[in-house]
């Protein structure tokens, strides 16, 4: 039996950045994120008892020896709970454009624990779900729900996200691609080498705390520019932890810069968009729904060279039986 499921990206709004067991997946700060409604990853899990490896397939073709050894990692995961050592064929769909620049791990780990799961007939609620879509990738904890998520720390079995409660406030994100290139170093080894010679990694960690207590009482609070200003400056923080290690890890360019500067023009003019950047050079707006359509094509016009997409909050991880 083919197994199915989907799952969406997620953006963090207040970020996670540094773990203290790497093993694990477990984070050195709480991290709040917001379900996309665009570029879902569609995976399905079938298993087969003549196999003697996994077989992995992204976009159609045969995947690369890296991608399909993070999937069978995985999958033994699943097995053990399980209690087989079954093999199995899975198959993987990514539909952001290959020029979105934005991170398919959380998408692609979510939509693997759903669909793993039930074809190693697990019954996890949402919670032990999102606590296995973390071992695959930490930020995946969060895809597994709709909307709002709050990650937080925790050992194996407690560090999971759950979702929180949604906003009067409509929210919406403008995505301008900068730059689609492959990152020059993963996030992954950007937040160990990070936490191990960053002087402001200490700083962060403590500033994180107050950004995360601060969002959230913005957020309930429904008071837009607060969040938008505590987004933004989570963001920047999180990248000038960065800029401090050594070597120093320099995600932001020029340009990146140049649409903050813009971002902040435009605030001054009634148009209210505030920042937020993840491993790469590539800014996301965090912006009023009612705002967004004006504010993609100002941004796409000023950066006539950038992709430039809307979305809103979408849908979290579900499962489709074939
Ligand atoms: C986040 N990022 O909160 C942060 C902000 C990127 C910048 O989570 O090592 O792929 O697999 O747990 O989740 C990207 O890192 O890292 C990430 P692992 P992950 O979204």
């Amino acid at each position: 039996m083919i197994h199915k499921a989907v799952a969406n990206p997620n953006i963090a709004l207040i970020k996670y950045w540094g773990k203290v067991n790497e093993q694990l997946n477990l984070p050195a700060t709480a991290s709040i994120s917001m379900t996309l409604d665009i570029f879902p990853t569609t995976t399905t899990v079938e298993i087969s008892e003549n196999l003697n490896q996994d077989q992995v397939s992204l976009n159609d073709k045969v995947a690369s020896e890296s991608f399909s050894v993070a999937v069978s990692r995985f999958l033994d995961l699943v097995r053990t709970r399980a209690g087989t050592e079954s093999r199995a064929i899975v198959q993987t769909h990514n539909s952001v454009p290959t020029a979105a620049g934005l991170a398919s791990s959380a998408s692609g780990f979510a939509a693997l624990a759903l669909a793993a799961s039930k074809a190693y007939g697990l019954e996890l609620n949402p919670s032990q779900l999102s606590a296995l879509a973390r071992r695959g990738s930490g930020s995946a904890s969060r895809s597994i729900f709709p909307g709002y998520a709050i990650w937080n720390l925790g050992e194996d079995d407690t560090s999971f996200a759950r979702p929180l409660p949604k906003p009067q406030l409509e929210l919406a994100l403008v995505v301008v691609v900068l730059n689609a290139r492959e990152k020059k170093i993963s996030s992954r080894a950007a937040m160990n080498l990070t936490r191990d010679t960053s002087p402001f990694y200490d700083a962060w960690l403590a500033s994180s705390k107050r950004d995360l207590q601060d969002f959230q009482t913005a957020f309930t609070g429904n008071n837009f520019t607060a969040i938008g200003q505590i987004v933004e400056r989570n963001a920047l923080r999180m990248h000038a932890t960065s800029l401090g290690a050594n070597p120093p890890v320099r995600y932001l360019s020029a340009e990146s810069f140049a649409v903050l500067d813009y971002l902040e023009e435009l605030r001054g003019q009634g148009l209210a968009g505030y920042a937020t950047m993840d491993a790469g050079p590539n800014v996301k707006v965090l912006c009023q729904s009612t705002q967004r359509q004006e504010l993609q094509r100002i941004l796409a016009e000023r950066f006539a060279h950038a992709n430039v997409y809307t979305c809103r909050p979408g849908l979290g991880a579900r499962y489709e039986s074939c």
